[in-house]
């Protein structure tokens, strides 16, 4: 897999990738930590289509996150991973989008027809690019008021 730098982030991207096209989906695992929402989100999406998964807890408190002995791609060494086939599947809102287009029973969850697609892309952008800076920055204030 190569990999290009996105601007000054360190955040990897890969360029090419030699991804199995149809996996067996029976032996999906799912990293996880029960206190974040993306992870949370994702546990509903698994619950609601009935997914067969191993559920395997990172204790992102103790910087587990980092040392994940998966091997694959996970630039940002955080979780929510999805792993299918040795292959790790990062972000949840991607994640999210992927299994949706995977699992026929949660096709409903993001639907084919555009404008009904926006409903949902709306929301989920919403959530990744103002909702979710603004409570982490929230959340750091009050921790940060707390240690003074
Ligand atoms: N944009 C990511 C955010 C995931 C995220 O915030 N993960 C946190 C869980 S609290 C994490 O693993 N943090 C560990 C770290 O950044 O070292 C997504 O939606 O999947």
């Amino acid at each position: 897999m190569g990999q290009a730098v996105c601007g000054s982030t360190p955040y990897k991207i890969p360029v090419e990738s030699n991804i199995v096209i149809k996996p067996n989906l029976d032996n999906l695992k799912f990293y996880y930590h029960p206190m974040n929402p993306s992870c949370q989100a994702i546990a509903g999406l698994l619950k609601a289509g009935k997914i067969k998964h191993e559920a395997i807890l990172v204790d992102i408190l103790k910087g587990k996150q980092k040392n994940l002995d998966i091997g694959h791609f996970n630039p940002n060494a955080s979780v929510p991973i999805i792993e299918i086939e040795n292959q790790t599947f990062v972000e949840s809102q991607a994640i999210m989008r992927m299994l949706c287009n995977l699992f026929d029973q949660l096709e409903h969850f993001y639907p084919k027809n555009a404008f009904q697609r926006h409903k949902i892309d709306s929301l989920l952008d919403w959530h990744q690019t103002t909702f979710g800076p603004t409570s982490k920055c929230a959340l750091g204030c009050l921790f940060n008021l707390r240690k003074s």
